[in-house]
């Protein structure tokens, strides 16, 4: 299989020093060799959890500005997440866009710089409730995917995760059936619009109330190669959702 199953976390704004320790203790658990794993911290505790966790498990951010430096006060940089140890960043995720209303020209943006300066990114899309009940969800993932194009300069470093926005800490998990339908949708864009290559290799992950109750009929599908969770990833829950595929 040319697609590594990857399972990254994405603790949100949750957790404090001990309750990092806990994570860190049950990621020493056996994890699945054939599964690459990341957890994103909040930037205030990247360092500390990359100085704490097992070297084989990544480090991402969850957010980072479009430029290495200057007066952007708030922000940080490719370049500083790098300085920490830390190999990945996530961009885009619903929250983001949403709470914080970055758009598709913004994310773009951000993923270009941190592609340049040598991170791995988690770039995130997906619809919200009323695209799918539009019948719409096709063209607004189509249209987030044509928005990051111009700035990927390296496929060989991105993973797509595929979040539908109803889906995200609701509980209502999207069913295998309707992510495989737009994650082999996605898988056929980049055919078509990138090249065979890299829609053969690209990871196309899901996101949204991933469980180790759900996880595993999800692993199963043609084309989703792992998932990023929420919830569950500040939970022993993670390990089992690492291991879906054993
Ligand atoms: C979706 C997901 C992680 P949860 O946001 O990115 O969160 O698993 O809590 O739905």
């Amino acid at each position: 299989d040319q697609r590594k199953f990857f399972v990254g976390g994405n603790w949100k704004m949750n957790g404090d020093k001990a309750g990092i320790d806990a994570i860190i203790s049950f990621m020493k658990g056996p994890l699945s060799p054939n599964t690459e794993v990341a957890v994103g911290c909040p930037q205030c505790y990247l360092m500390y959890t990359r100085e704490h966790l097992p070297e084989n498990i990544g480090v991402a951010a969850q957010n980072c500005y479009k430029v290495s430096k200057g007066a952007f006060t708030g922000e940080i940089s490719p370049a500083m997440i790098k300085d920490l140890g830390c190999k990945w960043v996530i961009l885009g995720h619903s929250e983001r866009r949403n709470v914080f209303n970055e758009s598709d020209q913004l994310i773009s943006e951000k993923v270009g710089h941190a592609l340049e300066a040598g991170l791995k990114v988690i770039a995130c899309i997906g619809e919200k409730l009323e695209e799918r009940e539009g019948n719409r969800t096709e063209e607004v993932v189509f249209a987030q995917m044509k928005a990051l194009l111009p700035n990927i300069s390296d496929w060989s470093r991105v993973v797509i995760a595929y979040e539908p926005v109803w889906a995200i800490g609701t509980g209502k998990t999207a069913s295998p059936e309707q992510a495989q339908d737009v994650h082999a949708k996605l898988r056929q864009w980049l055919r078509d619009n990138v090249n065979a290559q890299v829609a053969d290799s690209t990871r196309i992950i899901y996101g949204g109330s991933v469980t180790p109750a759900n996880c595993q009929e999800l692993a199963k599908t043609g084309d989703i190669d792992g998932f990023l969770v929420g919830g569950a990833s500040l939970k022993p829950d993670f390990v089992q959702i690492i291991n879906a595929r054993d």
